[in-house]
């Protein structure tokens, strides 16, 4: 299995609960490597193309709106099979379907519904190359 980064973000609402120091212990945890770790607020533009893939979903507007209403935490993880195992540690989409059917997950845990989740982190080796490199650069990556 090859060793792997992925893209974190704590979201505004796990921020505003005071959730980022939990979610990353989680993750520390697990095994994973802490690679890069930052605080900000996107602007629209940003949040934009951040989720350039989903601009044709009915939920962009929304998706945009509240990706930007706070200070997120984005952090760069490592570890063997890093893209998997972050995105099972995080549970599904829908907080609401992740207390049932993962209740340990960071979304069960701490997210509210489809769009309110707490969490965001990357699916796949190509998502996960355009999100670090869109967050971080060379020289904040260790
Ligand atoms: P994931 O983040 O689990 O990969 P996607 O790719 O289906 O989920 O959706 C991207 C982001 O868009 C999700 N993290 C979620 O915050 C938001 N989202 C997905 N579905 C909805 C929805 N029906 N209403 C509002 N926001 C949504």
């Amino acid at each position: 299995m090859a060793v792997e980064r992925t893209l974190v973000i704590v979201k505004p609402d796990a921020f505003e609960k005071g959730a980022t120091g939990k979610i990353i212990d989680r993750f520390l945890e697990e095994g994973l490597k802490l690679k890069a770790l930052k605080m900000f607020k996107f602007t629209k533009e940003q949040a934009e193309g951040f989720y350039y893939v989903h601009k044709e979903r009915p939920f962009f507007g929304e998706l945009v709106e509240f990706m930007t209403s706070g200070p997120v935490v984005a952090m760069v993880l490592e570890g063997e099979n890093a893209i998997k195992r972050v995105r099972e540690i995080i549970g599904p989409t829908d907080s609401e379907e992740a207390r049932k059917v993962a209740p340990n997950s960071l979304r069960a845990l701490f997210g509210t519904d489809k769009g309110k989740n707490a969490v965001h982190a990357s699916d796949s080796p190509e998502s996960a190359q355009y999100e670090i490199c869109y967050i971080f650069s060379k020289l904040e990556q260790f």
